[in-house]
């Protein structure tokens, strides 16, 4: 039995929290991509920000527009975000018998054992953790509990904000079978266009698909998740350690271009997706390397050396400095998708709190 946390709207209620004069106002964290004073993007939106229609990955330009005067602009501090989201794994790793951070913002604990098989003790369990985040770190969550990770992480998402939704074992179908087909994590855009294209509503119209059709869409792997998942059955033992050596992250761009400004301002969430990865994990890059594919689906790379605790500002500098040189370089190349990689990790010196739930 697994229980899934996400914070809500999390960077936005760091900053919320941190600042009471903020409350009650619409709040937009924003990774400024350093163009002009408003290109960027939107990180994090809290409640308020959202009912006015604004959310991650929107222009900040836009936000501002949808937004009224007394609505609060901020800039991005992952490094304090992650310092924060430590705080909220050390607490989740105390309370299961095996947890694993799956994002700066989210856990997978396993507690079969701690409570004992039982979901009523899931639930207290639950309530006790939600309120132990509550008092000692002032933070909301959205907890859901399931027999496998990925009805757990739809039940959370179905929770929020500041929910609890248990699916017991006999409940998992009904509970899926109505959801949007969206709501099933892990797959793409593209692949989404396409099912939607067949007429795939819902979950449960997802899962009536033989899974002979859907590898021939997705391959095998994918399409042996997507009929599992869809009817509640993929499962998968909580492992603690994810060790990785690289973060990518490629987009695909809205429309094929050559303007580097275009590209950079399209790749801003990737960077800080990545970066809050690294950090979630406390680890650091020594390269940062930016992926150009065209149309055709050639490909040219380009890398540099990074020093240690570069910021998302920098970050965003280096790219553009990248994609500049690389589209100077390749001069008939028009890109479909960008993407930026960070490797040669390695753990952060001075931090060892990764260890105190990592390990
Ligand atoms: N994030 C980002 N850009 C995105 C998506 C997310 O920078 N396109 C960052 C900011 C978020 C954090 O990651 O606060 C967690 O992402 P979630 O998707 O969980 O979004 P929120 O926590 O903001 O909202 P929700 O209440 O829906 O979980
Ligand atoms: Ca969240
Ligand atoms: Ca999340």
């Amino acid at each position: 039995m697994v229980m899934f946390l996400d914070l809500d709207y999390f960077f936005a209620q760091v900053e919320e929290i941190e600042n009471p004069s903020y409350l009650g106002r619409p709040l937009v964290v924003c990774v400024y991509s350093g163009r002009t004073e408003d290109s960027g993007v939107v990180s994090s939106a809290n409640y308020l920000a959202r009912k006015h229609g604004v959310k991650a990955g929107m222009p900040i330009k836009r936000a501002k527009r949808l937004l009224p005067s007394e609505a609060v602009f901020l800039p991005v501090r992952l490094e304090h975000y992650a310092e924060v989201s430590r705080r909220v794994m050390t607490i989740l790793k105390k309370h299961s018998d095996r947890m694993r951070v799956e994002s700066i913002d989210e856990a997978v604990m396993e507690v079969t054992e701690t409570v004992g098989g039982s979901f009523e003790r899931a639930e207290e369990l639950a309530v006790m953790v939600k309120r132990e985040i509550r008092q000692g770190l002032g933070l909301k969550c959205s907890i859901g509990i399931a027999p496998n990770r990925v009805v757990a992480k739809i039940a959370a998402d179905a929770a929020k904000p500041d929910g609890l939704k248990t699916v017991r074992p006999e409940e998992v179908a009904d509970f899926l079978k109505p959801l949007p087909a969206t709501a099933l994590p892990g797959i793409g855009a593209k692949a989404w266009s396409y099912l939607e294209g067949i007429g795939v509503k819902t979950i449960g119209d997802l899962s009536s698909l033989p899974i002979e059709v859907l590898a021939k869409v997705f391959g095998g792997k994918k399409a042996r998740y997507i009929y599992l998942a869809s009817r509640g059955e993929f499962d998968e033992p909580i492992e603690e350690k994810t060790t990785f050596k690289q973060v990518s992250r490629i987009i695909t761009l809205k429309q094929n271009t050559r303007d580097v400004d275009e590209v950079v301002s399209a790749l801003a969430p990737a960077v800080n997706d990545a970066l809050a990865r690294l950090e979630a994990n406390n680890l650091e890059a020594t390269t940062l390397g930016i992926i150009a594919i065209a149309a055709d689906l050639r490909t040219v790379t380009r890398q540099t050396q990074i020093r240690p605790g570069t910021s998302i500002e920098e970050a965003m500098r280096i790219v553009r400095n990248l994609f500049s040189e690389l589209l100077q370089e390749e001069g008939g190349m028009v890109l479909r998708r960008a993407g930026v990689r960070f490797a040669g990790l390695k753990q952060r010196l001075g931090q060892s709190r990764l260890s105190s739930y990592l390990q």
